[in-house]
């Protein structure tokens, strides 16, 4: 087997942001729909029950999609992922990690908050998962994907109390990327980079669910073009200097960034150092309470670390100032 298999599914925000990254760097890939049909092999490499998974052409298991990058940017360097200003290559490492723990939000929101998404997603789900079922079997499965579902609304903070901060956050993303997008084809320039990956994911699963999709092809269609380009990324630019980028990206990094996304994984953050099963922060004026989750404290960490790594930090501390973003990552 000469080429990496990516076990994952269409409605997965992570497989899909792993699989246009193995696009762009055109790796050789086999993309297998976690199914019925899959299961065995899936189970034999999987150490988390999560997707995407990975399996590289000599066996190896790799999991959690920012580290998978990671791993195969030191084989696949090629093209550049990254710009090579260190400000601009963290800043595109914060947008990323906005849009995994972030953007997940307002998407797993829409999705199993209201009927017609949860029928959409349901039905989708249930096919990919097991397409040889006749109609009974479907319906029964449509039944246990729901069931398994919205109850999970609760793990990703989303309630009646607090649909209205997460579907602000969703609209006000929206309105900023617009104005970004509306003269370049990706968030740095002429190509992706690795914030491009991360945020789009989680539209894209967005732009296929009929109340967020209806949002999006109302009122951002150059956005809905962006999720539809970073399915299958090329380059046909360099990327842009800071200078070019910043009217309509600092709006990102303020707005959305820094007022929404710190306070929220700073106050997990503090629940989880201190034992907490809950936390409650202020949300554009509005309380927003949710579990505590282990998993947004690590890749705090990660995000932490890799700003400690920036080693000339002269031109980027400026901006993560501007940002409101400084405090959070020197704490
Ligand atoms: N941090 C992980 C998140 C992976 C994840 O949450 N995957 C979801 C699908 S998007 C999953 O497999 N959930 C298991 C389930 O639904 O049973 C990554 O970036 O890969």
């Amino acid at each position: 087997m000469s080429v990496y298999r990516i076990f994952g599914m269409e409605l997965s925000p992570y497989s899909v942001k792993v699989r246009s990254y193995f696009r762009y760097k055109q790796i050789p890939h086999e993309w297998i729909v976690r199914d019925v049909a899959s299961t065995a092999e899936y189970e034999r490499y999987a150490k988390l029950p999560l997707v995407p998974l990975v399996v590289t052409p000599e066996g190896t298991a790799l999991q959690d999609s920012t580290p998978i990058i990671e791993t195969m940017e030191t084989h696949f360097p090629t093209p550049s992922l990254q710009p090579s200003d260190p400000a601009l290559a963290f800043l595109s490492a914060l947008i990323e990690e906005y849009g995994d723990e972030w953007g997940n939000k307002p998407m797993f929101h829409y999705r199993w908050f209201y009927e017609p998404d949860q029928a959409s997603a349901a039905e989708r789900l249930a096919r990919g998962m097991n397409p040889g079922l006749d109609e009974e079997g479907h319906a029964q499965l449509k039944q246990v994907v729901m069931a398994r579902m919205i109850p999970r609304l609760a793990f990703v903070g989303s309630s009646p109390a607090t649909r209205e901060p997460i579907e602000a956050s969703f609209h006000r993303q929206l309105g900023i990327l617009e104005r970004h997008l509306a003269n370049r084809p990706y968030l740095f320039g002429g190509r992706p980079a690795l914030g491009d990956f991360g945020l789009f994911a989680q539209l894209h699963q967005c732009a296929t669910d009929p109340t967020p999709g209806a949002i999006m092809r109302q009122k951002a269609p150059a956005t809905l073009a962006w999720t539809e380009r970073m399915l299958a990324p090329r380059a046909t630019g360099d990327f842009e200097p800071w200078e070019a980028l910043e009217p309509t990206l600092l709006p990102l990094l303020r707005d959305e960034v820094g007022a929404v996304f710190f306070p929220w994984t700073l106050a997990n953050a503090q629940a989880i150092a201190s034992g907490a099963k809950q936390f409650s922060c202020t949300l554009d004026g509005r309380p927003f309470t949710q579990e505590a989750q282990k998993y947004h404290a690590k890749s705090l960490g990660w995000l932490r670390d890799r700003y400690t790594k920036v080693t000339d930090r002269s031109r980027l501390d400026p901006i993560l100032e501007r940002a409101g973003c400084l405090a959070a990552l020197r704490l």
